[in-house]
């Protein structure tokens, strides 16, 4: 009995707190929203590699009702960082190339930065991103918001990119990890 009332004693309160709350947002103007307030970034990780350039992948939803941006990226793990992706060059193979434009993450929708396609490529690493270690990435929006996550250092084979400023190519071994592979 105690208890019940306690509990309802409680759900009044939050009730009025929430009436209250209400009643001072709906009398002041919608706060501007920036890109950066509608992006959530899971699943954020980074390929080990001990110098030169690596990539680093994540989930990137977007929780708003416009799409979302993303003109660059930056990290204190790389002094440059591009937004980069896979296409088909002229001779059929895969290369990967700066993206035009950078990312969109569509409106209520997300867009995955995965091994094989879009990626964040970390041009020069400054030292070395051992596995287990954690690394900060910080994306810039469009309209000059950001936003900062942490990534993981992972070892992983699975995707060897080769890039070499002019050929920019990717090799054959580019497959899914093991784990995955079929
Ligand atoms: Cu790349």
């Amino acid at each position: 009995m105690n208890l019940t009332r306690r509990t309802s004693t409680l759900l009044a309160a939050l009730s009025v707190t929430g009436l209250i709350l209400t009643g001072c947002s709906s009398n002041e103007p919608a706060a501007a929203a920036t890109e950066s307030d509608s992006v959530v970034v899971r699943e954020q990780w980074v390929k080990a590699a001990d110098s030169g350039m690596t990539a680093a992948f994540a989930e990137l939803q977007n929780t708003g009702d416009s799409d979302v941006h993303v003109v660059g990226a930056s990290s204190p793990a790389s002094s440059r960082i591009e937004l980069h992706e896979m296409a088909t060059g002229a001779d059929g193979a895969m290369v990967m190339r700066p993206k035009e434009g950078g990312f969109v993450i569509p409106a209520g929708g997300t867009h995955v930065l995965a091994a094989g396609g879009d990626h964040l490529m970390l041009m020069d690493v400054t030292s070395p991103l051992t596995p287990g270690a954690d690394a900060e990435f910080t994306l810039e929006f469009e309209d000059a918001s950001s936003t900062t996550f942490t990534a993981q250092v992972r070892d992983f084979s699975g995707a060897q990119e080769n890039y070499e400023p002019g050929t920019m190519d990717m090799d054959g071994s580019a497959t899914p990890a093991p784990a995955h592979g079929g």
